[in-house]
């Protein structure tokens, strides 16, 4: 009994010195934890040693309990020692795995690139907003009026055939040309007027390498006072030459329901003569159903395919080229 007391410090003593060295030993930080649960924890080897401290004489306990503490500081310290360097130890063998070796091959992607038709669409709409044009756009499904009513397209015109157009089971259908965004421009809006409507349209043909049922127009209109047939042949032909270079253009007399007068315009192309647009004065019809008085006002308006301009300008035979997706075509542009 009576060397009770040096028995627990003998143990105690032994305990700190036995605990550091298994922490100085530890190598991962999950070990770490393992050595401190085992010897500080709450059933750690420390607190099973203490427990039996109660069997002391009292005299015995404030000495007994001045080296636990001297032990468990001991301990702890030395855990804190541990886990700094194992903690800096990790840090430094994530820096080295992660070091970016800058001689490596790169990882290569192909480049996308702008698609033919939107390339032409992006080069018109610039040279239309450099003249002063503001880009509408309006959508695909549209109704009878704003098709062919309100741009003096009569009820027995060709247009209007079962076979020319797409008619949706609701009685709508879908637009032949950009023209109703610029009648629902007009509506909105009082002249003057410099609209430029790029977008896809719909038509029954017979699909070939020249038609496609569905394709991209452009169309502009210019509404003010003292608009004359000068000022669309200058715009058209400012535009032309942007778009292709100055190349002799002609104007052609044609007819269209929503124009009068009204011209085709050609351009000499490789020796060719090539038909690349329609054109002319708004009719006055079409204005006075917008609520413009054509006494005070006169328009002028344009069209063309945007897939004809792609086939001048990139020498491509087939149209159903520019839809089919054939990156080996499309890598050309
Ligand atoms: C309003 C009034 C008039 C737009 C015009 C054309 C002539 C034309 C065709 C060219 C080839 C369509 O893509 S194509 O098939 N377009 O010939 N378009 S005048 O006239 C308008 C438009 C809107 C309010």
């Amino acid at each position: 009994m009576s060397n009770q007391p040096s028995n627990l410090e003998t143990q105690l003593l032994e305990l700190r010195d036995q605990g550091e060295s298994a922490i100085n030993a530890a190598d991962t930080l999950e070990r770490l934890e393992e050595l401190r649960v085992g010897y500080l924890g709450k059933k750690g080897q420390l607190s099973v040693l203490l427990g039996s401290m109660g069997k002391l004489p009292a005299e015995e306990r404030p000495k007994i309990g001045a080296v636990a503490n001297t032990v468990k500081e001991a301990l702890q310290n030395g855990l804190d020692k541990q886990r700094v360097a194992l903690e800096s130890a990790k840090i430094q063998a994530q820096l080295k795995a992660e070091t970016i070796d800058v001689t490596m091959p790169g990882i290569f992607s192909t480049q996308g690139r702008v698609h033919p038709l939107n390339g032409i669409i992006d080069k018109a709409l610039d040279i239309f907003v450099g003249l002063g044009y503001t880009v509408a756009s309006g959508s695909e499904m549209e109704s009878d009026y704003y098709n062919f009513e309100a741009l003096n397209t009569p009820p027995d015109h060709p247009a209007r055939d079962m076979q020319d157009t797409f008619y949706l089971p609701d009685g709508n259908l879908l637009r032949t040309h950009t023209s109703s965004v610029q009648i629902r421009y007009m509506e909105a809006d009082e002249p003057p007027i410099r609209v430029v409507a790029p977008g896809r349209v719909y038509r029954r043909d017979t699909v070939d390498a020249t038609h496609s049922a569905v394709f991209h127009q452009i169309e502009l209109l210019a509404v003010d006072e003292g608009l004359t047939f000068t000022d669309l042949k200058g715009t058209v032909k400012v535009f032309l030459q942007e778009m292709f270079g100055d190349l002799p253009i002609r104007f052609r007399a044609s007819y269209f329901p929503f124009t009068e007068p009204s011209a085709e315009v050609d351009l000499q192309w490789n020796g060719r003569w090539l038909e690349v647009m329609g054109c002319g004065m708004v009719d006055p019809n079409v204005l006075k159903t917008v609520g413009y008085d054509p006494e005070v006002y006169t328009g002028f308006a344009a069209g063309f395919g945007v897939e004809r301009f792609a086939m001048v300008l990139h020498q491509i035979d087939d149209i159903r080229r520019l839809y089919n997706s054939d990156l080996r075509f499309l890598r050309q542009f």
